[in-house]
């Protein structure tokens, strides 16, 4: 296992290609992959659990033996029925069936804390057309992916909340076919997120797998946005072997749009044109959105997309040329339910979102700690919630690891390729409550000139720690003056002693004139716990309550303050979280309990933001 690690390392690709020979690792872009026609290959698959990874390698090291090898294109039994002196020990096509996507947890509860390798079947049939290429793409696996078409080797992926893509034109059969992932959700010190974080490790294949035709010649990556300077620019790239010198038409229809131009030698055209009088821009009270298209070719490439702009001046943020307070609340990718698997539908999302939207009164969500599922993104840019997107370099990261630098820089690029459409993003995080060393600074750092040349059209933050003494924090961290929007966690009078009474005189510094946004603060309570008001007791309902009324209220006083984002909206499972009478494994933060009760602090927070809209 941690040799097959070191190969993806030594390699630098998170998704390494090697099927049909030694063809060279590609990855494919497929923007919009979720908006292509394709033949979704969710639904029944068989699996079989392999905690001694014996599908990958025997007991002394050497490549896995034919009777472990789950991904061989036979049927096994069959097979030692025709051959007394053949052995197998494994039948996918007879194994349990499950309904994916879908984690462990879902089809065996008693996996909660599994932490391993589990294969997965499906046989489905294709039919692959001529002059067209097949491309399977997975929405995510958790967190190490092994994958085979047909028995052969397609590759693997490293990060459980991202989606790769393999081309299986030459592989694909008209016919039957056998599809086999083993999901191993084992992580090391030099993963990413690490194996100790706050939140429940949903192994698996637990976002949609899909299997999407396209032409020979096709639009692989489409970007389009609003300059500052009013102009809708566009970046295109065409993969294929007619790629080069192609005619690339962008329109949109409800403005009348169009764009048009010739792809240079790498299949990759850039184009700006001034955006029409009638563009509406995309904001959280009017959340345009306007179909685009992309013709080359054959190819014909859809997304729904929003045109805003954002910026910062001095301590402001700026939507849309104005200066906007976020009105937040962190969100981790769990429905609501009181047993939860990160299965995260367009209804799921929707529901939680629609918490922070009506309920809350707020115009912005903290996606933590991870790239969340496309659903919720899609979902907050149709609701009208601007977005913080974040990678898990979380805690106690290797910093000093170019593997892990390598693992977490594609992570990030393969969530910003995926979501540059997205209005509703704001800012891309690249860390959280990471701990200052110089090693640190260098990795947030390239992090932030990856984020920033993929996409300089956004802000780029961290979740970070203030440094305290007494009633006075400080903002003193050396990241701070490479990111364009400071955050800060901050849990005084949760776990630290403060009396609740004391929270509003604490004096927050900062000098590096920027906008601030304090990204966490919470208490725990368990849902039905009331204490007396007058002195309310941790977990209780009324301590959390009081502990959001006293921050919010020195968060009045902080002159830079441009956002905040609570710690939580949901009690989320956490295996650090084991008092048996407040948590049973919940982290109790949420401003809801697991089922969609309302603690008494929603209303807090939902009486202190709409106090903050502008009077009608
Ligand atoms: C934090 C972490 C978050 C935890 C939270 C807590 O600072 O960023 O992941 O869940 O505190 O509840 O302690």
């Amino acid at each position: 296992m941690r040799l097959f690690r070191l190969v993806v390392a030594a390699f630098g690709m998170a998704v390494l290609a090697c099927a049909a020979g030694a063809q060279e690792p590609h990855s494919f872009t497929l923007a919009a992959a979720d908006l292509r026609p394709a033949q979704s290959l969710d639904g029944e698959w068989s699996w079989s659990i392999d905690p001694y990874r014996d599908g990958v390698a025997t007991y002394h090291g050497a490549e896995a033996e034919p009777g472990h090898r789950r991904y061989e294109p036979i049927d096994t039994t069959e097979a030692m029925r025709r051959d007394p002196a053949a052995l197998y020990e494994y039948d996918l096509d007879r194994s349990a069936t499950v309904r994916l996507p879908q984690s462990f947890i879902t089809h065996s509860p008693e996996m909660r804390h599994y932490s391993g390798l589990v294969w997965y079947q499906r046989r489905f049939t294709a039919h692959p057309q001529a002059g067209h290429r097949a491309f399977l793409r997975f929405g995510a696996v958790d967190y190490h992916a092994y994958i085979y078409l047909n028995g052969k080797r397609l590759g693997e992926h490293v990060g459980g909340f991202t989606p790769f893509t393999f081309e299986v034109t030459a592989l694909l059969r008209d016919g039957d076919n056998r599809l086999t992932v083993g999901a191993d959700s084992e992580r090391g010190p030099e993963d990413v997120p690490p194996p100790v974080t706050d939140w429940e490790n949903y192994g698996g294949i637990t976002r949609p797998v899909s299997l999407i035709f396209t032409p020979s010649t096709f639009v692989d990556d489409a970007w389009l946005r609003l300059t500052r300077e009013g102009r809708i620019a566009a970046r295109v790239k065409l993969d294929g072997p007619n790629a080069a010198g192609r005619m690339v038409r962008i329109r949109i229809p409800a403005l009348g749009f169009v764009m048009e131009g010739r792809s240079g030698a790498d299949g990759s055209w850039n184009g700006s044109a001034t955006a029409p009088d009638s563009l509406v821009r995309w904001s959280p009270e009017r959340p345009t959105l306007y179909e685009a298209e992309v013709d080359a070719g054959e190819d014909h490439w859809r997304d729904r997309i929003g045109f805003r702009t954002i910026e910062v001046r001095g301590a402001d943020i700026l939507l849309n040329g104005r200066p906007i307070f976020l009105k937040g609340i962190n969100i981790h990718a769990e429905e609501l339910g009181s047993d939860p698997t990160r299965n995260i539908t367009d209804v799921a999302a929707r529901a939680l979102l629609n918490e922070a939207k009506q309920g809350l009164h707020a115009n912005f969500v903290r996606l933590a700690h991870y790239p969340h599922p496309e659903t919720m993104v899609r979902a907050a840019d149709e609701l009208g919630l601007l977005v913080w997107s974040e990678i898990p370099v979380y805690w106690q990261v290797d910093f000093g690891n170019a593997a892990t630098l390598d693992t977490a820089r594609r992570m990030q690029s393969e969530s910003i390729l995926r979501d540059r459409n997205r209005a509703s993003i704001i800012l891309w995080s690249v860390g959280n409550e990471t701990p200052l060393s110089d090693q640190r600074n260098r990795f947030l750092r390239a992090l932030i000139a990856n984020a920033r040349s993929l996409d300089g059209t956004r802000l780029v933050t961290a979740a970070l720690q203030s440094k305290g003494e007494a009633k006075t924090q400080t903002i003193d961290d050396p990241v701070a003056a490479d990111l364009d929007v400071i955050s800060v966690n901050t849990y005084a009078g949760w776990y630290s002693p403060d009396p609740l009474k004391s929270l509003p005189e604490i004096r927050w510094r900062s000098s590096y004139g920027k906008p601030l946004i304090f990204s966490e603060f919470g208490a725990d309570a368990k849902a039905g716990y009331h204490d007396d008001p007058a002195n309310p007791h941790k977990f209780s309902e009324e301590f959390q309550a009081e502990y959001y009324r006293q921050t919010l209220a020195m968060a009045a006083k902080v002159p830079m303050l441009r956002g905040v984002a609570p710690w939580i909206l949901k009690d989320f499972r956490s295996p650090r979280r084991q008092h048996p009478i407040y948590q049973q494994g919940w982290n109790r933060k949420g401003l809801i309990s697991e089922t969609g009760v309302h603690k008494k602090a929603f209303d807090v927070l939902a009486e202190h933001y709409r106090s903050l809209d502008p009077p009608r």
